[in-house]
């Protein structure tokens, strides 16, 4: 069971979640008003995988006897600026929130809540995925620099992102 301090911090993540999947929405409408439609696909992508890290909570709550309770999502921002700087502002996003996540952790512990840390793991590692798939397209894109035809090869790769793995179980 969950205790309340427990439940509301949870239910805070939900809202987290569900804004990343909202600002990365809005990223991928960005992308493709700048013509990168490769971009737009991989933000299609992590808004489902960002709809999932909210929908497991909700799940975990639920099935803990504990009450969801949904707040309002806040407007994310329209304009990014270059593609670095977008994918810059991904990263500090993801670092954010896998201090968030860290701070679940703790309060977990501090509760004696072993059966909340553990259902926690699966965001630790999940985080450290998030942060290195923005590194490693930041990188991509110092190596690009100015160059268009780099620039349009990164698009036609992020273009493959696959489909989140479990997709149909958490939804
Ligand atoms: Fe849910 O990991 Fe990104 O935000």
């Amino acid at each position: 069971m969950l205790n309340e301090k427990m439940e509301k911090a949870l239910n805070e993540q939900i809202n987290r979640e569900l804004y990343s999947s909202y600002l990365y929405l809005s990223m991928g409408a960005y992308s493709s008003s700048i013509g990168l439609s490769g971009f737009t696909h991989w933000f299609k992508v992590q808004v489902k995988e960002e709809t999932i890290h909210g929908m497991k909570i909700f799940d975990y709550i639920n099935r803990q006897g504990g009450r969801v309770r949904l707040k309002e999502i806040k407007e994310p921002p329209v304009e990014f600026g270059t593609p670095i700087e977008m994918f810059r502002k991904t990263l500090q996003h993801e670092q954010f929130i896998t201090r968030s996540i860290n701070d679940l952790v703790d309060l977990a512990r501090s509760e004696k809540d072993e059966t909340t840390a553990s259902f926690l793991q699966w965001y630790v590692e999940e985080q450290v995925e998030e942060e290195e798939n923005d590194k490693e397209i930041i990188d991509k894109l110092k190596i690009a620099g100015e160059n268009k035809e780099a620039l349009s090869a990164l698009d036609a790769e992020l273009a493959k992102r696959l489909p989140p793995k479990d997709e149909e179980e958490s939804i």
